[in-house]
């Protein structure tokens, strides 16, 4: 059985606006409000996933999920539509962060040898909370074979989780056993922490983990409280490489020995607050990259435009590239529909370690495949969306019969 890591990214739904609805997420709040544009959104989100394929990588996708949801605001009673916020939850297109969609364990890190995904919760945003359901149904139709995997319902909702996204994994190859590690938050001043460590500790019980292969790590609160809203804001893990900034973790010095003791092959590369502030990184996004094992066995980091153009953080970027560190090349991806709400190139990824020959192929990408999805999205996906049309017919209307033809493309009309 050939281990490959799987990027499956979300395909950018046809609802997706800005609603300023992530307390504690600043590009959500800042651009609340704004016009977006869907089409261009999606077609953003494609160009990566074929960057990624033209790299040689597997690349695999989710679908959006069916917005708006009458039965989110039926259960809310709020069929008039009368409290703005809530109603533009039930159109949220959040579900493109698919590294919230679930944390996933691969089978050589497995008491029983399968790859486990747990769907996240998502609690602490009520637009986020309605997803795992349809996330949890969609991941048992892509991961189908019992023999080889095992997709788990969200933890229940007393402890908050937000799946991948506080949650790195760290080994000498990605077929090799892993060190899995969970990073929670406390408390962020005036920003709630979206990952309880409670819930980590859930997830890698139902995961199956050895606990000699975890660790539990607290983000620092400072972090939290400057914007980084998931540990992925502020630090990536790939194979033996950390990329981390100087103040994602409470006890970072602690957090290094804790990796280093239990995988002495790590290399951990810390970005100094001096050279990147915390407010740097989180505006830019340096740190929500992909960092990629290429075919030839380098690493990449696919960053998106916004970091590239950071004054500092570019300073920052060209010398890593002119030193002899494990990051060989910088490659920059423009996401921007998806970062005016917060989400990067990391964010709109969920990584899979499996057989691709095991996963449904339905949800496996290839060049024609990228063309038939391209297709729809420029003939259907609405051009703009601008907040008042939340909640009109018309609308709801356009953005379900795209979403609908989507599946009938792609022969996934079971999750309509
Ligand atoms: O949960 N933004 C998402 C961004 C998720 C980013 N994911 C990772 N870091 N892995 C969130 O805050 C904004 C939606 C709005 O405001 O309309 C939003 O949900």
């Amino acid at each position: 059985m050939a281990l490959v890591e799987i990027n499956f990214d979300g395909i950018i739904g046809p609802s997706h606006n800005y609603a300023g609805l992530s307390l504690g997420n600043l590009a959500s709040a800042s651009n609340a409000g704004d016009v977006s544009y869907p089409r261009a959104a999606a077609l953003q989100g494609l160009a990566k996933m074929r960057h990624n394929l033209a790299l040689g990588l597997a690349q695999g996708f989710l679908l959006p999920l069916p917005r708006p949801n009458h039965g989110f605001s039926a259960a809310l009673g709020l069929d008039q539509g009368e409290d703005r916020r809530l109603l533009a939850a039930a159109w949220s297109a959040s579900s493109m962060w698919t590294a919230n969609a679930a944390t996933v364990s691969p089978a050589p890190d497995t008491a029983d040898g399968r790859c486990h995904l747990t769907a996240a919760n998502l609690v602490t945003m009520p637009h986020r909370s309605q997803e795992w359901p349809d996330t949890a149904k969609q991941l048992r139709l892509a991961f189908p074979d019992p023999a080889h995997f095992a997709v788990h319902d969200a933890v229940p909702p007393c402890f908050g989780d937000e799946g991948a996204a506080n949650h790195m994994r760290m080994g000498t190859s990605h077929a090799a056993p892993g060190l899995e590690i969970f990073v929670y938050g406390r408390s962020g001043g005036a920003f709630p922490a979206r990952q309880h460590e409670q819930a980590s500790r859930a997830v890698a019980r139902l995961n199956r983990l050895a606990p000699d292969r975890v660790l539990f790590v607290e983000q620092a609160p400072e972090a939290i409280a400057a914007g980084a809203f998931h540990n992925d804001v502020v630090a990536v893990a790939n194979e033996r490489v950390l990329f981390t900034h100087e103040q994602a973790f409470a006890d970072p010095d602690g957090t290094y020995a804790a990796i280093r003791a239990k995988l002495p092959e790590a290399e951990i590369v810390v970005v100094p607050a001096s050279a990147v502030s915390l407010t740097d990184a989180i505006q830019s996004y340096l740190f929500n990259a992909q960092l990629l094992t290429l075919p030839g066995g380098e690493m990449a980091l696919v960053i998106p435009l916004e970091a590239w153009e950071h004054p500092r953080v570019r300073v920052w970027l060209d010398g890593m590239l002119a030193s002899n560190g494990p990051i060989r090349s910088v490659l920059p991806v423009d996401v921007r529909q998806s970062m005016a709400n917060g989400g990067g190139p990391a964010c709109l990824r969920l990584r899979v370690v499996a057989d691709p020959a095991a996963v449904d192929p339905r949800f496996l990408l290839d060049e024609a495949k990228a063309s038939r999805i391209e297709a729809v999205i420029a003939a259907r996906w609405p051009e703009t969306i601008s907040p008042e049309q939340l909640g009109t017919s018309r609308l709801a209307r356009q953005v379900t019969a795209a979403r609908a033809e989507l599946l009938v493309e792609l022969g996934l009309s079971e999750l309509a």
